[in-house]
């Protein structure tokens, strides 16, 4: 059975739409540091991997405001944590910058290959490229797992809006903070929330790519 690797029970409510046959599992894989959500979820794939032994996805997201650099981006999580949202909307909103993207990448592992689609692969060899030279230090230096350079299935969906005031109390994290089309994401039911955010368009690929696989 498909395993959702994962510290956030929203995550899991949010895939329940999606994948038929999906139980939740409590791991906390190491977060590297990097620039990009791609190469963090890639490698926690292929630590959870080792850690469940059986086919497994991650998700790693963020919340990236434009005006800001992207700012905070793969950070999202530490930033939520030290400063925390209601904090992150003020500053946003005091530079005057309302335009903002979430991401999501879902990565897929279960060690085997991939036939070629449009969705990337991480192949492992290519993860030394993608990160930063104190990114390696952290990468080459975690010795807790050795999930080796299995290769990693990578799905894209981002969702455009801006920030605003806190409003609503759905969903989790960013999202009251969050307006995509007149509605905070916190505002929206999870099947609304789904139909139109980040996570709601990698799961749909994911899903629908996931199944032909299965068959
Ligand atoms: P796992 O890594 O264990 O899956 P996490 O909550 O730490 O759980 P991420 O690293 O992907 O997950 O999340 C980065 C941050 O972005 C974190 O502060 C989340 O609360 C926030 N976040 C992720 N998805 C979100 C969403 O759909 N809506 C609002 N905030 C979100």
């Amino acid at each position: 059975m498909l395993s959702y690797v994962t510290t956030n029970p929203g995550k899991v409510r949010e895939a329940e739409q999606y994948l038929e046959e999906v139980r939740a599992v409590d791991f906390d894989y190491t977060e590297i540091q990097a620039s990009e959500l791609g190469p963090i979820a890639a490698r926690g794939a292929r630590e959870a991997f080792a850690h469940v032994g059986g086919p497994v996805i991650v998700d790693d997201a963020g919340l990236f405001v434009d005006d800001l650099d992207g700012f905070p981006g793969p950070y999202s999580a530490y930033v939520e944590d030290t400063l925390g949202v209601e904090r992150v909307g003020e500053l946003a909103r005091q530079e005057g910058t309302l335009r903002a993207h979430f991401r999501c990448v879902i990565a897929y592992c279960d060690g085997e290959g991939f036939a070629a689609t449009p969705e990337p692969v991480d192949r492992g060899e290519r993860r030394g490229q993608d990160l930063a030279a104190d990114d390696r230090a952290t990468a080459s230096t975690d010795d807790t797992v050795d999930a080796g350079d299995v290769p990693v299935k990578l799905f894209e969906g981002s969702v455009p809006g801006r920030i605003v005031e806190p409003r609503g109390e759905g969903g989790f994290g960013y999202d009251p903070i969050f307006e995509h089309d007149g509605e905070t994401l916190a505002e929206m039911s999870t099947e609304e929330k789904n139909a139109v955010s980040h996570r709601g368009r990698a799961l749909a690929k994911f899903g629908e790519w996931f199944q032909a696989r299965t068959q």
